[in-house]
């Protein structure tokens, strides 16, 4: 190794030193600051399949816009996806802040580089699993932002702070169709728990993989970018979640469901996990159709791009 290599190595990890010190400290980072290359590359990874996961979030509500019950339905399922539309937009720009473009990222979603949320590969298939992603889906997503306020990156941090402001009035309207159809005819209260059973055990997979099987929860820890495991958020919405479905009626679909006093939580049944490994893999019921819209509608937009970006350089020039 010659001087200036060795010069350099310790430079790093004086930086490196320095950087743990500050994350350990509590102190944000920043755009601009020092970071190590597998903490930034960290970050691209989980913010970008965020972003994707609210922007792809938006199809199997989007089916029903047309289809709502009642006009006060539709403003407010339209206002919800629109919601989600501009939690991926400030996500995009946060990834953007690390130094990888939009159009990187969106190369990435559709080559299958970049994965996005299980439970968008599941079908809307009735009006009541549009109270089921609400109240669940938006539900444990909630509780995953909730964690992540805190987590270390400035940018990413002040985004989840807004996004989870309106995620808990998703989570609501949710919950309140589901209340809605339970107090409703014997046909609405089945449709309610058919949705019910279809969407639990995909909420539940939203956590991830059990911590002793999450590759990337060292890094995340020792980096602060997640402040608690997948196992222990999951948890923390399977304990809320089960004593809001018995509020208004509904059956959790898990025989081994019931309450502990020692640990003062919920045990549950255990998950399906190859079911949740080919869902994430290209395997589950509606992969190819979520990518293919996507693929679509993004060639479909293209001249929408091109004016904006037309637009832009006529006024950079001007100024
Ligand atoms: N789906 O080592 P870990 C929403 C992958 S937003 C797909 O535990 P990590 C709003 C993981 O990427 C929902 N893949 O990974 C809305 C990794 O694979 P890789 C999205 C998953 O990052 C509502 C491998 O498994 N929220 O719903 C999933 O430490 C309604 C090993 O896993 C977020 O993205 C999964 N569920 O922990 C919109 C929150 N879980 O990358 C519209 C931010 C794991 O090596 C309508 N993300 N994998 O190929 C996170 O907190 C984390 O990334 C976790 C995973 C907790 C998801």
């Amino acid at each position: 190794m010659d001087a200036i290599q060795e010069v350099e190595n310790q430079l790093n990890e004086l930086l490196l030193q320095k950087f743990e010190e500050r994350v350990q400290s509590g102190d944000a980072v920043e755009p601009k600051d020092w970071m190590p290359e597998a903490y930034r590359k960290h970050l691209v990874r989980q913010i970008s399949q965020h972003a994707h996961s609210e922007v792809i979030g938006m199809q199997p509500e989007g089916n029903w816009i047309t289809r709502a019950p009642s006009l006060r339905a539709k403003q407010i399922l339209l206002a919800k996806i629109q919601d989600e539309g501009g939690h991926g937009l400030y996500l995009y720009s946060a990834a953007e802040t690390l130094g990888i473009s939009r159009d990187e990222m969106i190369a990435q979603l559709h080559s299958g580089k970049a994965k996005y949320s299980n439970i968008f590969n599941y079908p809307a298939l009735t009006w009541a699993d549009i109270g089921a992603i609400g109240w669940l889906v938006d539900g444990a997503a909630i509780v995953n932002q909730v964690s992540l306020q805190r987590t270390s990156y400035g940018p990413y941090s002040r985004a989840m702070v807004r996004i989870c402001k309106e995620e808990s009035f998703h989570q609501r309207q949710g919950y309140e169709i589901m209340a809605h159809m339970m107090r409703g005819t014997a046909e609405q209260r089945e449709m309610a728990q058919d949705a019910m059973n279809r969407w639990w055990w995909p909420s539940l997979m939203m956590f991830g993989p059990h911590d002793s099987e999450s590759p990337h929860a060292g890094d995340a820890f020792r980096w602060k970018i997640k402040r608690h495991s997948n196992d222990e958020l999951r948890q923390k919405f399977i304990d809320k979640t089960v004593q809001q479905a018995e509020v208004i009626g509904l059956r959790i679909p898990d025989p081994d469901l019931k309450w502990n006093e020692t640990t003062g939580h919920y045990d549950h049944g255990e998950i399906n996990w190859d079911e949740f490994r080919n869902v994430i893999n290209g395997k589950g019921p509606c992969n190819k159709q979520r990518t293919d819209h996507h693929k679509k509608v993004h060639e479909d937009g293209a001249w929408v791009r091109i004016a904006a970006q037309a637009y832009y350089d006529k006024r950079a020039n001007k100024n």
